[in-house]
């Protein structure tokens, strides 16, 4: 573990500057940190051969191709001293005000999916607590065949189950959720990795969707447990961390095999979360789709090329949305895409 400073004692969270920025940049991600790797939370590579868990516990290796442009690395950069390592499994960095991290787990390891995802959330949410980030903020979740298995049995059905038995331990926790995404990668192995603060952010739903967490009995035993979104305010920025969204409206698939309309609703339901966003935080009023900081795409398989889906993106992102096209598949059958973004939004 590198020791640039020890950490200070909790701070109001009023005053305190972001203390971070995310952006997409090509490059090697294990180059990188070997460089400049001082003020760096995490490097998120993907590609279907990527490595697993890394020497740098800030390398995140996420097994799903990237399509279109050369591979671009998500980079979150520190504005303020980095302490990183490992504990208990996880992979950590962190600064004075966020913790950044990942945990891999072996499923073999486990007697069900649902116990794997059980015990992950067990352990990283025991994690944030302990170092003192309790407030869950953004996590991501990848496994490999999420669509495999019929009705409850169905392994996102399952991931979902392990998931809600640990966050429903918590008092509250509906109001409480981290904005996620859940993705079939092309690997064994469930990865997650994950943004905690040490204050918390502003849960947001969607008026166009009922809540994940509300979802009807039909979509498997337990209802997935995300938020629409999450917005966080620092003293010079507002932040909206927005999860994987899909063609939903209502608790309903729509559009079933057109990618064009699905990618139009999703446009759709992202200006929704623009507007539920602005009613918490009126900065976001003049907040724009077109002035997204990032998108992170994924594609189902041989569903569509990634040149013309780009094209049906920017009739409502615009032209200068930075974009990473990931294949992977989406945890409901019926969806051919799912989008997740991050507006940084400066005063
Ligand atoms: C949906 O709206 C689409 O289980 O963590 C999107 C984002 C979806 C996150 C998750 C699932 C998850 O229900 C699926």
């Amino acid at each position: 573990m590198s020791t640039a400073r020890p950490l200070e004692s909790e701070p109001s969270a009023t005053g305190i500057a972001a203390p971070f920025s995310v952006e997409y940049r090509y490059g090697d991600a294990a180059q990188l940190l070997a460089q400049d790797s001082e003020n760096l939370l995490a490097v998120v590579e993907f590609g279907a051969d990527v490595g697993r868990i890394n020497e740098d516990p800030r390398q995140i290796s996420v097994a799903l191709e990237q399509v279109g442009d050369k591979p671009l690395l998500e980079i979150w950069r520190s504005t303020l001293p980095v302490e990183h390592g490992f504990k208990n499994g996880v992979a950590f960095a962190r600064n004075e005000h966020i913790l950044v991290g990942q945990l891999v787990l072996n499923e073999n390891d486990y007697p069900s999916l649902d116990e794997a995802a059980f015990e992950a959330y067990q352990r990283i949410l025991a994690f944030q607590r302990n170092q003192g980030y309790k407030h869950a903020l953004r996590m991501w979740n990848f496994f490999p065949d999420i669509n495999v298995g019929d009705a409850d049995d169905e392994r996102y059905r399952q991931f979902s189950l392990g998931r809600a038995r640990t966050f429903e331990q918590f008092r509250h926790f509906e109001r409480a959720l981290p904005a996620a995404s859940a993705i079939g990668s092309y690997r064994s192995g469930l990865l997650i990795h994950f943004v905690a603060a040490r204050t918390p952010g502003v849960q947001i739903e969607n008026p166009r969707q009922v809540s994940a967490f509300h979802y009807p009995r039909q979509y498997g035993p337990k209802s997935p447990s995300f938020s629409r979104a999450k917005l966080k305010d620092w003293a010079d920025e507002s932040q909206l961390y927005i999860s994987g969204t899909a063609s939903v409206v209502g608790h309903e698939s729509v559009h079933l095999d057109d990618v064009e309309a699905q990618t139009e609703e999703i446009g759709r339901n992202m200006q929704a979360l623009l507007d539920e966003a602005a009613r918490h935080q009126p900065r976001f009023s003049k907040a724009r789709l077109d002035e997204l900081s990032l998108l992170r795409v994924y594609l189902r398989p041989h569903h569509g090329n990634v040149d013309t889906i780009r094209e049906y993106i920017q009739r409502w992102s615009g032209p200068n949305v930075p974009m990473v096209f990931l294949e992977g598949d989406i945890c409901r059958q019926d969806l051919l895409i799912e989008i997740e973004g991050y507006y940084q939004l400066p005063f």
